[in-house]
Parts: structure tokens; sequence; C-alpha cells
């Protein structure tokens, strides 16, 4: 999409696209119905779907604008890859990459969600308009984020993860992946709380694909009333990811995460259906679709 078609958006004078201001968007401005769509948005160079697309600024923000005008209710940007043997970014080239782009997409009236590990980005992210916070180191947060969240009293995604990027392939053993999951959450939430940050900022996410195999997928995927039950808004991230890739495979090649997207809109049905505050996906129509569909159906 060429930014000079978009409405709201100017030519390219500077050395990023010139967007006209919007009326901003807050968190209170979201509706309330129906379960939310977060459009991806990874400013990354090996996350493993999109990695490498939206390195510079110009080109995340352009795809940002799509995932807007597309229907996203939140676009959550991220400047650091959480795959698997993804390797660490510094939290000052994280920050180099998204604040231009959380400034850009404010401005043009998004609401923002930061995917950080990191409290020195999460501050400056915060302080550049974004409006959530989506940090995906569960087990292993960085020491000052509680208190960064109940000092500045933002929402917070507290996601399950054990172990870090490097090694959270290893720690997917479970007895019981619901009840040891809810448990971790329940034992961060209360952490959390204990250090200021109000029970409604929390959002719980359990973290589908991190320090988890794809049977630990679908049985957190099939348990969500019960993560529900810790009495957060739920978020769940199911998008293009590998379990979805194995399930479609083909003898043994995994199909390929562009062509996971009518298995994510799948997943979304069963997620909307349970009332989940909100889905994380790259296909932001098609996941939007189902939603609409789930809610046509609700009503009879
Ligand atoms: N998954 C990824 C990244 N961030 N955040 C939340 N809250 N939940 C997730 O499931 C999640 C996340 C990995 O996917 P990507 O590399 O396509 O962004």
């Amino acid at each position: 999409m060429s930014l000079g078609a978009i409405p709201g958006t100017g030519p390219n004078t500077s050395p990023l696209p010139v967007i006209r201001k919007s009326s901003k968007k807050t968190m209170a401005d979201l509706p309330t119905g129906r379960t939310l769509v977060m459009g991806i948005l990874n400013v990354t160079e090996d996350s493993f779907s999109d990695g490498g697309k939206y390195l510079s600024a110009d080109a995340a923000i352009d795809q940002g604008l799509k995932l807007l005008y597309s229907g996203a209710d939140i676009i959550d940007v991220g400047g650091e890859s959480t795959r698997p043997g993804a390797t660490n970014v510094d939290p000052a080239l994280e920050r180099e990459r998204i604040i231009p782009v959380i400034e850009a997409l404010v401005k043009a009236g998004a609401v923002i969600s930061v995917d950080t590990m990191h409290v020195s980005t999460a501050r400056a992210a915060i302080a550049a308009g974004a409006h959530l916070i989506n940090d995906v180191s569960g087990l292993t947060y960085e020491p000052g984020m509680p208190e960064l969240i109940a000092e500045t009293g933002v929402p917070y995604v507290l996601m399950h993860r054990r172990g870090t990027a490097q090694d959270m392939v290893s720690e997917a053993n479970y007895q019981d992946v619901v009840t040891e999951v809810i448990g971790e959450l329940r034992m961060l939430r209360d952490e959390f709380v204990a250090k200021g940050v109000a029970p409604e900022q929390i959002i719980i996410d359990p973290g589908l694909g991190f320090a988890k195999d794809a049977q630990h997928n679908w049985a957190l995927l099939a348990n969500v009333p019960a993560i529900e039950e810790l009495g957060h808004r739920v978020l769940i991230g199911t998008s293009r990811k590998r379990f979805l890739g194995e399930l479609l495979a083909e003898g043994s090649k995994s199909r390929a995460p562009m062509e996971r997207d009518s298995a994510t809109a799948a997943t979304t049905v069963l997620g909307a259906r349970d009332k989940v505050w909100a889905v994380r996906v790259h296909d932001v129509t098609g996941n939007r679709d189902a939603i609409e569909v789930v809610q046509a159906y609700g009503s009879h």
C-alpha cells in the first residue's frame, strides 16, 4: 500500500512518513462487546513469520497503518524476536527500532501495545505514548518491571514462560500443563500485585509455544475457561505458530508460516467463544471476520 493512498498521511517529505494527527485513542475507546484483535508488528530481523520485513521505521509504520486500517483494535510493536533460540537485542537498539514507530502510530490514532521484556524500553515506550506493555518474559521477568507497571498504571500482559528464548525448549516438561501453568501465572500475578500493580491492570496470557510443545498448546487452548478463572482478561497468541504448522504438515514437511492463517482463524473462533479479551494475530482481516461470525452466532 502506498502511504499516499492512506487517508491522513501526506507526501514523504521527511525520513519518516508524514502522518496527520488523528484523534488519539485510549484503552477506554476499545470495544467491549467482542474479542479484540491485536495486530502483530515485529520490527525485528528474525521473527519466525515476518522477521526482517519491517526493520526500517518507514516500512514498520506503513505496515502498522495497514493493520490499523484493516481493523486492528491494538497494534503490538516489538523490537526483539522472542522465538526459540533468538539472540537478545540490546535495549538501546530495541528502542531505536520501535520508538519512532510508536510515536507515529499513536499520532495516527492507534492503541499501541509494546512487546518488550526490558524495563528501560517499557518506560521509554510509555513516554512515547504506548498504552500497554506486553511482556513475554514470564518467570524470568526483569527486576523493576512490577514497580514500573505500578507507577505508570498501564495495563500489563503477564505471559507464562519458563526459561529464556535460549533454553525454553528444554523447559517444556509438565505433569499437568494446565494446572502448572495456571499455578505459575497465579504466583507471578501475586508477586506483581504485592508490588503495587492493581489486579485490573493485569491481562493473563498462557504463552502458547513458550516452553510448550504442541500437545501443551492444545491442552491450554482447550482450557481457556480455567485460565479465565484467575479473574483477569485473557489474551491468546496462536498466530502462525509451529503447532499449527505441525497439525497441517504433509508427511514430515510442516505447513509454512504464511499458510497457517486459516488455522489461526479457527483458533480465534474457539477463543472468542470462550470470551477471551483479545487474540494476537498477523492476519487482522481474517481474524476480525472470524470474530464477527462468533458474534452473529452468539446473538441467536
Ligand atoms: N507470541 C510471540 C510474541 N509475543 N506476546 C504474547 N502476549 N503472546 C504470545 O503468544 C506471543 C507474544 C511470538 O510470535 P511472533 O514471533 O509472531 O511475534
